[in-house]
C-alpha cells in the first residue's frame, strides 16, 4: 500500500507533500488520532453464551475432524469491533474447544502461550512437553510458551473448555513461531498426578528444596486445581469479611504471575452482592463458572449463565451482580502492562462514595499489590 498523500493549496506545500508520500514519509502535523488523551478501544463489551458455545461445539464436533485446521477443532470468540480480527479483545484470544470421546488433538508448540479453563466436564489429558495434566472441572491448566502440548480425550464422552492466549500480543510483536511434534505413547498420558504437581504442587506454602530447575518465564506448576480454588475462595471471604472476593493464580515459588503474558484471577461474589466497578488498561476475558447474574461491561448488562465468556476491552469498567453465588474466572493481560509500566488501574464505585463513606458490607476483598505497580499509577 502507498503511503497516504496529504494535499495543500499552497503550491510549495503541495509538492513537499507529493515528495514526502513518494519516499514513505508522512507529515506529522496532518495526522490525528496517534496520541490520544485516553485510549481509544475498538474492541466492544461482548458475550459469547455458553449454551450456544455448547451446542456449535458439539456441531462442529459432528462435521469437522479434529485434524483440519491447527491441529485443533476451535471455535475463536471475534469481539464485533475488531474488523473481523479472530480475537475476543485486541490482545486475546479466546475460543471453545471440542474434543470428542477417543480422540487426539496431536502435539505441537507454539511462542504464544495457552491456558485451558474447564467449566464441565472431565476426562481429557493435556501432555504439557510430555508431562500428562488431568483437566478436572473447574481447573486452570497451563500450556506456555514453546512447551509441547497435545490433548487426549481416552474416554467416550466428549468434552469442551476454554482456551485462552495471548496470540494477538506475540503477532503484534512479529513473534510467532509454530511446529509440529511427535505424539507421546498412550500409556503415558493418563496418570493420575503430573510430575508438575507433584514436585510444585504439595500444599500451601510448601515448596521442594532441592526440586528441578525452575523454568525462567513462568511458573513450575500447571495445574490448578478446584478443590484448592473453591477451598482459598472460602477462606478469604471469612477472613475479610466481604461480599465478594479475587484470588489470584500464581508460581508458587516465586509468587508471580503464572505467565509472562496472561494474570489469571478468579472472582467469587455472594448472593445479592455486587463488586465494585473497576477499569484498567490492557484487555481481560472473562468466564462464568457458577451462578448467575449479571455482569456490567461499560454501558451493556449481560445477564450470564455458566459457561458464558465475555469481553472487556482496555479501560471499559465493568463489575458483577450475583443473583445466585457467582464464580468467574478471568484473564487478562495486565503482565504486560506492569512490566511497561502501562498499568492504570480506576476504582469508579470508591471515587463516586468518597473514600470511607462505603458500607462495611460492600467492603472489597483484600488486594492484592503486584511489585512492579507504579507508585503513582491511579487505583
Ligand atoms: O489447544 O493447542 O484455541 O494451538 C488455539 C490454538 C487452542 C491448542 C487454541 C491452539 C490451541
Ligand atoms: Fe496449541
Amino acid at each position: 500500500m502507498a503511503t497516504q498523500r496529504f494535499g495543500a493549496t499552497d503550491p510549495d506545500l503541495d509538492r513537499l507533500y507529493q515528495q514526502l508520500a513518494d519516499r514513505s514519509l508522512q507529515p506529522l502535523w496532518e495526522l490525528s488520532g496517534l496520541l490520544t488523551p485516553e485510549p481509544r478501544v475498538k474492541g466492544v463489551p461482548f458475550r459469547w453464551a455458553g449454551r450456544e458455545l455448547r451446542e456449535l461445539g458439539a456441531r462442529a464436533g459432528d462435521l469437522v475432524p479434529v485434524d483440519r485446521g491447527g491441529d485443533r477443532r476451535v471455535l475463536a470468540c471475534c469481539n464485533p469491533g475488531l474488523d473481523g480480527a479472530p480475537y475476543a479483545v485486541s490482545t486475546l484470544w479466546a475460543a471453545v474447544q471440542y474434543l470428542r470421546g477417543h480422540e487426539v488433538a496431536p502435539a505441537h508448540r507454539h511462542t504464544p502461550a495457552a491456558l485451558r479453563f474447564v467449566v464441565e466436564g472431565k476426562g481429557v489429558w493435556t501432555l504439557v512437553d510430555g508431562d500428562p495434566l488431568h483437566m478436572g472441572t473447574s481447573d486452570l491448566v497451563l500450556t506456555p510458551s514453546w512447551t509441547f502440548h497435545e490433548h487426549h480425550n481416552p474416554g467416550p464422552e466428549p468434552m469442551i473448555w476454554m482456551d485462552v492466549l495471548d496470540l494477538p500480543v506475540v503477532a503484534a510483536l512479529d513473534a510467532v513461531f509454530f511446529e509440529g511434534g511427535p505424539s507421546a505413547d498412550a500409556d503415558t498420558r493418563t496418570t493420575a498426578r503430573s510430575a508438575s504437581e507433584g514436585w510444585f504442587g504439595g500444599g500451601p506454602g510448601l515448596v521442594p528444596a532441592d526440586g528441578p530447575a525452575l523454568p525462567p518465564h513462568r511458573s513450575p506448576l500447571l495445574a490448578y486445581r478446584w478443590a484448592d480454588t473453591d477451598r482459598a475462595l472460602d477462606t478469604l471471604l471469612d477472613t475479610s469479611g466481604g461480599r465478594w472476593a479475587t484470588l489470584r493464580y500464581t508460581d508458587p515459588v516465586r509468587g508471580g504471575d503464572v505467565m509472562p503474558t496472561m494474570r489469571c484471577e478468579i472472582t467469587r461474589t455472594l448472593a445479592g452482592a455486587s463488586t465494585d466497578s473497576v477499569r484498567q488498561t490492557g484487555g481481560r476475558v472473562l468466564c462464568v463458572l457458577h451462578g448467575t447474574g449479571e455482569v456490567r461491561i461499560g454501558t451493556e448488562h449481560f445477564d450470564v449463565a455458566p459457561g458464558d465468556i465475555l469481553a472487556v476491552p482496555s479501560w471499559t469498567p465493568w463489575s458483577v451482580h450475583a443473583v445466585e453465588q457467582l464464580d468467574l474466572f478471568s484473564t487478562s493481560d495486565a503482565p504486560v502492562l506492569d512490566a511497561l509500566g502501562l498499568m492504570r488501574t480506576e476504582n469508579l464505585t470508591s471515587r463516586e462514595a468518597g473514600a470511607g463513606t462505603r458500607a462495611a458490607d460492600e467492603s472489597p476483598g483484600p488486594h492484592l499489590h503486584t511489585p512492579t505497580d507504579p507508585a503513582g499509577a491511579p487505583r
